[in-house]
Order: C-alpha cells, then structure tokens, then sequence
C-alpha cells in the first residue's frame, strides 16, 4: 500500500508510523485512519518490526478528527459518530494496546481531541517541551474518546481527570509529566531523536518479554489481585519458552552481553 498521509518505515527492529497531514495539524480524515490502520498490522505482522514509534509531522502531534468533515449544512443530517468511533477510533486504541511489543509515542507539538488520547494508549510516553494536550471535546459539545475517559483518572486521578476533560485547558509537557501522563519530557529539536534513541535501544531487548509485561500491566487496571497473579503465572511460562530467556539465562552464567532476537 502506498501511503499518503502517513510515513512508515521499518529499520533496526524500530516501525517509525509519522502522522503526515501537518496543513490540518495531523488531524484524522477516513483516508489517514485507513493508513494508519494497515501500518499497525503491517507492525503486528512483521517479526523484524519489534518496537513501534508513533509521531507527526510539522508544528503539531494531532488535532484528533478533522471538524471540516463534520462541518454540514445546517439542514443536512450529522454523521452518527459512534459509528465512526467504532469504526475507526476504537480499533486503533485497541490495536496499540495490544500490540504485543513496546510502543513509543513522540509527542512533537499540540495534542487535541482524540489526538491528545491516542498517546495515552502508548506505553513510553516523550513530548517536546513546547507540546500541549488538550481535551478539546467540551469546547464542542462532545465527549472524550479514544479511551480518554478510562486512561485519564487512571493516570492522574479523577480530579485532574475532570479538570482536563469539563474546563478543556492546554495542559503543558512538564505538567503532564508532573502528574505522571508521560515519561518523559524532551528539547523540542532533540525529541525525534531521543525517541528513536530510545526505540533502538528497546528493540535490541528481549520484545517478546516487554510485550508480555506491557500485556500485565495493562491488564493489572482493571483485574483482581488473583486475576492478575494468574495471568502473571501464564505469562511467565510463556516468556519461560521464549528463547531470548534461554539466551538471557546463557549469557548471564557466561559473563557475556546477550544477544537477543525478539523470539
Ligand atoms: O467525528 C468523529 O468521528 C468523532 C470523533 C471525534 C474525535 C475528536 O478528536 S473530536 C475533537 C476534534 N478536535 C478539536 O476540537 C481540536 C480543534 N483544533 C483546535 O482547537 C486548535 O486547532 C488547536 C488547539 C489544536 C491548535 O491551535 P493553534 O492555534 O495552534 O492552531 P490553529 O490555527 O487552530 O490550527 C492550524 C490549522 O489546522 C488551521 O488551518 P488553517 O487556518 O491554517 O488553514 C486549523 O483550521 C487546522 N486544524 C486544527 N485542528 C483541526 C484543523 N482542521 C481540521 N480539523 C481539526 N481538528
């Protein structure tokens, strides 16, 4: 497939999927949902692709849905958008969540809408110092969505959770990270850097097994105390059979670096 409104390439285990629409601030058309949706199986189907890095092109990260689609004539009947949210969003919420390795998100710039929501479905969360997450749903007449109103009190407690999604205020990177909404903040100019840094780094590790964990510790928000010890018990016994395991074990008996294959 060629894509138009994304780039993807993959290269030292590291998918790199860049929103590409920076004229409407990355904000999400069907056409660029259908893109981004064939570039994660693309990821999820191709065992070289062992960390994903999700970022945008341009001054800003994503506007979530592009309002000039939504923009009808005053007799003309709206768009059901759970139909869309069906369609479109939630798939792509669940399909970072579980694909099974590591996924980074790069913030490079404002984040709004569905757009500041998708990052909270990443594992390893960077922003540029200058980038802002909005909830700009109240600001006309919608409801957070791409997970929003689950990830947020999760992450910041439901407070902060309210304070965001009722008075839409910019939150700032740093504010984000004091709140512990992401990982890390970065230098605007260095933050493709540092995230792809980052991402080789991952992708040089045992993935399978960070897959797993990030598998636990998704589920861990919403499983009992036992639910969660039993999928723990299953999943050790996978990463168990794994044979990065057999090579993390050898070298670490051999006194050597080991040297792993995401298997
Ligand atoms: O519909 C469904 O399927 C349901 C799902 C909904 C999910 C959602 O995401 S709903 C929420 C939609 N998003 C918004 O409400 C955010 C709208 N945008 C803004 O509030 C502001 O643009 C920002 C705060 C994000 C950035 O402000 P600023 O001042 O830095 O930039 P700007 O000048 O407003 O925008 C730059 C350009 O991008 C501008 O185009 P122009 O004038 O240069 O030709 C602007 O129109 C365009 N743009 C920004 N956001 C969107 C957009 N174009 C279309 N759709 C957008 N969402």
């Amino acid at each position: 497939m060629k894509f138009e409104h994304i780039i993807y390439s993959v290269d030292a285990g590291v998918a790199l999927l860049s929103l590409n629409r920076p004229q409407a601030l990355n904000s999400f058309n069907e056409a660029m949902h259908l893109e981004v949706r064939e570039a994660l199986k693309m990821t999820a189907d191709n065992p070289e692709a062992r960390v994903l890095l999700l970022t945008a092109e341009g001054r800003g990260f994503c506007a979530g849905q592009d309002l000039s689609d939504r923009n009808v004539a005053p007799d003309a009947d709206m768009p059901d958008l759970g139909l869309s949210i069906e369609k479109f969003y939630n798939p792509m919420i669940r399909r970072l969540q579980q694909l099974p390795m590591p996924v980074i998100c790069a913030v490079n710039g404002v984040a709004a809408g569905a757009g500041a929501n998708i990052p909270l479905a990443c594992d390893l969360v960077l922003a540029a110092r200058s980038a802002k997450f909005i909830q700009a749903f109240c600001k006309i007449g919608l409801v957070p969505d791409s997970g929003g109103t689950w990830f947020l009190p999760r992450l910041i407690g439901m407070a902060r959770a309210k304070q965001l999604a009722l008075l839409g205020e910019p939150l700032s990177a740093e504010q984000a990270l004091a709140w512990g909404m992401i990982y890390r903040v970065t230098d605007d100019e260095a933050l493709r850097d540092e995230a792809l840094v980052l991402a080789r780094e991952l992708a040089t590790q045992p993935t399978v097994g960070l897959g797993y964990i990030k598998r636990a510790l998704n589920h861990s928000v919403s499983n009992s105390f036992d639910e969660q010890l039993i999928l723990e018990r299953d999943l050790q016994s996978l990463a168990g059979r794994t044979d990065d395991y057999r090579e993390g074990v050898a070298a670490f008996m051999a006194k050597r670096p080991a040297e792993f294959k995401g298997r």
